[in-house]
């Protein structure tokens, strides 16, 4: 009897992990298990209805699934033993009941087409061949045609021939056990790659519904200026496909906007919580921010500009009152991520509670639904994504992840300049002119000279794009006529209070690279 449970059981679990996996792949279509839950919500009575949200509350959802996996179950159990008893067509008849169940209600309510019907039609399928190729195993491993009937045929043999039976048949049964474990395994693990891919989805589509409000305050309009128009440098403003992208998250977390709710806690005079609508209707302001990772190599590439649009943190910690002794405001992340910096950083500059960048909604990659950006610190410290929480503790209190880890408490981002044209190790032409080219940044301050030095010569003044702001990189530039040979090229920046970037060459860790950018490069 169990076999034969099994055989049903297994055989629906391999339909039901197909039909996820197609929900998974393409947008439009969706789980049977979903669909029908959806269309008994549809079709139940209004007394029921209140019933159920009554006893089970927001669990609803859940009991209405978990109540249909067990009816499902409960059918696959007899499908089973039908199969095994080679009661085919009632089997049959079961199995497609269950299908014709499921394309039905994928019919209904906003269904976009007759296509719809084949995630519920390939599980019919699919249970149908992995029924019958179970239930013929389990036929020959418990004889008699019957594993229902138990080992009543076997025992009834008499001598040898009942010994080297059962040997035989002991030893199909674990064949049988074998292959109905490796199927539902399998089922488990494709099912699980099914729902995950549809979470996905859903949020991209939850994504691209949000309409974000237009900002009190716009991001002054970038002037062609601020770019010195060198082949290689990239723009001002990063494209968000390019950007680059650091954290800890091994999967992008999917933080659905819809009951996401941001908190502002700890020592606060009246805690708050938002939702992402709330959100979305504080006065937003929009800014350009350069945001940079102390995990950056001197001449590398974790960093980027982005017009970030958010509420200002300030109001919001104002609005919640922030008591005298916290001295450290952390972002919590919904993975658990912490990034903690001193409230004395709140100093009227743009911190934001970011939902938006380069116009859109933040993608997943970048924190979707909302981030902090705080010019001038780098991101460990500051730039927390899937952001659920701002806590307002203390340093004595509390440490940021990476804090215990080995890196600095305070995390100002560095003064630094960079070298994109020519790239190192590029060969140039000789005798012809060829720029020298990059950015660089002093992120509260202003970068007001950037310096080139090739070979061993004399450091040369390069040309500035137009500044746009303190909390922007700037591009810079120098035209060059190589002799033939090799090359050295060195960079330096100097800012707003005559600071020059130290050469002395340190590692990133524990609070960010310095040292000048140096590539060789070939002329000939
Ligand atoms: N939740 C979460 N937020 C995070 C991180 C993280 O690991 N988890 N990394 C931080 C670091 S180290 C940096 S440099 C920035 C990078 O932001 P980006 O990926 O949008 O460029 O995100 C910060 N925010
Ligand atoms: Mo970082």
């Amino acid at each position: 009897m169990w076999a034969a449970g099994l055989v049903g059981v297994v055989a629906a679990l391999a339909g039901l992990a197909s039909a996820e996996l197609l929900a998974g792949l393409v947008d439009r279509w969706r789980s049977p298990v979903v669909v029908v839950g959806d269309r008994v919500v549809d079709l139940v009575p209004p007394a029921v209805k209140d019933w159920a949200i009554d006893t089970f509350g927001t669990s609803d959802k859940v009991v209405l699934i978990a109540g249909t996996l067990v009816i499902i179950a409960a059918v696959a159990l007899l499908v089973g033993v039908w199969a095994c008893r080679g009661r085919w067509t009632a089997a049959w008849a079961g199995v497609g009941a269950f299908a014709v169940a499921g394309a039905a209600a994928s019919l209904g309510r906003g269904s976009s087409g007759v296509v719809e019907v084949a995630p519920s039609l390939v599980a019919g399928a699919v249970t149908a061949v992995v029924l019958r190729w179970l239930a013929t195993s389990a036929r020959s491993a418990w004889g008699a045609g019957d594993p229902t009937a138990a080992a009543s045929g076997t025992a009834a043999l008499a001598d040898d021939r009942a010994v080297s039976m059962r040997a035989l048949q002991a030893d199909s049964r674990r064949r049988f056990l074998g292959v109905t474990a490796g199927v539902a395994a399998a089922s488990v693990a494709v099912g699980g790659v099914g729902r995950w891919l549809q979470r996905q989805a859903a949020v991209t589509v939850e994504r691209l519904k949000v309409v974000l409000p237009g900002p009190v305050s716009p991001a002054p309009p970038v002037p062609a200026g601020v770019s010195v128009g060198v082949d290689g440098v990239g723009p001002f403003i990063t494209p968000t496909p390019d950007f680059y992208r650091i954290d800890t998250a091994l999967v992008v977390p999917q933080v659905g906007a819809e009951d996401w709710t941001l908190r502002v806690t700890g020592r606060v005079d009246r805690p708050l919580t938002l939702t992402y609508e709330q959100l979305l209707a504080r006065p937003m302001i929009e800014r350009a921010v350069t945001i940079a990772c102390v995990s950056n190599e001197v001449g590398g590439d974790l960093i980027g500009t982005a017009r970030w649009l958010g509420c200002r943190l300030d109001d919001l910690l104002a609005e919640a009152g922030v008591q005298p002794e916290a001295d450290q405001v952390v972002g919590v992340s919904v993975d658990g991520f912490t990034a903690g910096f001193p409230t004395a950083v709140l100093d009227g500059r743009d911190a934001l509670v970011v939902v938006g960048m380069n116009g859109e909604p933040l993608t997943a990659k970048h924190g979707f639904p909302a981030r902090l950006v705080v010019p001038g610190l780098y991101g460990y410290v500051s730039a927390t994504k899937w952001l659920s929480e701002i806590r307002l503790t203390r340093f004595d209190e509390f440490e940021g992840y990476w804090i215990p880890r080995g890196w600095a408490v305070e995390g100002p981002v560095l003064t630094q300049s960079r070298i994109d044209v020519p790239r190192a190790g590029d060969s140039v032409a000789a005798g012809e002119e060829a720029p020298i080219a990059g950015v660089a940044w002093s992120m509260l301050g202003a970068v007001t000279r950037v310096e080139v030095q090739v070979d061993d010569g004399e450091w040369q003044e390069a040309r500035l794009g137009e500044a746009y702001s303190d909390t922007t990189w700037r591009q810079w530039a120098l035209s060059w006529t190589p002799d033939a040979g090799e090359h050295t090229l060195r960079v330096r920046a100097t800012d707003d209070a005559g600071e020059t970037q130290t050469s002395q060459v340190t590692d990133v860790a524990p609070d960010g690279a310095r040292g000048w950018h140096t590539i060789r490069v070939e002329a000939s």
